[in-house]
């Protein structure tokens, strides 16, 4: 399992606002590569299906809703220490808790509309990665 690599993707709100392309600057100069990227929009049922883990949290069916309302743009990236530096680089969950400087203080605008994901551990960012794009394409 590559101990590198993360996977994002920018949520339904920030791609709206036109915020993708400042999102993606942001994420190369802060040195990762981009592996993968595509623009794409997930059905409920398939964002159900990415959010299983959280499927008995009372935001779960709004959550879906809105990973499902609008494009989103996922994306698998390298850099040493991709998973903790690039949590560091959106910053917390909640944007009214994040730290100046990252993505979410910039560009999301609640807790649920964040503006960005980002994998918590290298089996998750592999999975991930894996529900969006085809082995093939990761190179
Ligand atoms: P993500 O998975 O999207 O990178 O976010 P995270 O690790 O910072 O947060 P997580 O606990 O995994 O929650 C996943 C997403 O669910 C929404 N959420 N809403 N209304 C709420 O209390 C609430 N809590 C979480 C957010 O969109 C969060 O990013
Ligand atoms: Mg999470």
């Amino acid at each position: 399992m590559p101990t590198n690599r993360t996977f994002t993707m920018i949520k339904p709100d920030a791609v709206q606002d036109g915020n993708s392309g400042a999102i993606i600057k942001m994420i190369e100069e802060a040195g990762f590569r981009i592996v993968a990227l595509k623009k794409t929009q997930l059905t409920p049922e398939r964002a159900g299906e990415f959010y299983a883990v959280h499927k008995e949290r009372p935001f779960y069916n709004d959550l879906c809703k809105y990973m499902s309302s609008g494009p989103i743009v996922p994306m698998i990236l390298e850099k040493d220490n991709a998973v903790t530096d690039f949590r560091t680089l959106i910053g917390a969950t909640n944007p009214a808790n994040a730290d100046e400087g990252t993505i979410r203080k910039l560009f999301a605008k609640s807790i649920e509309a964040n503006a960005i994901h980002g994998s918590d551990s290298d089996e998750n960012a592999e999975i991930e990665g894996s529900f969006f794009f085809a082995h093939i394409e990761q190179f």
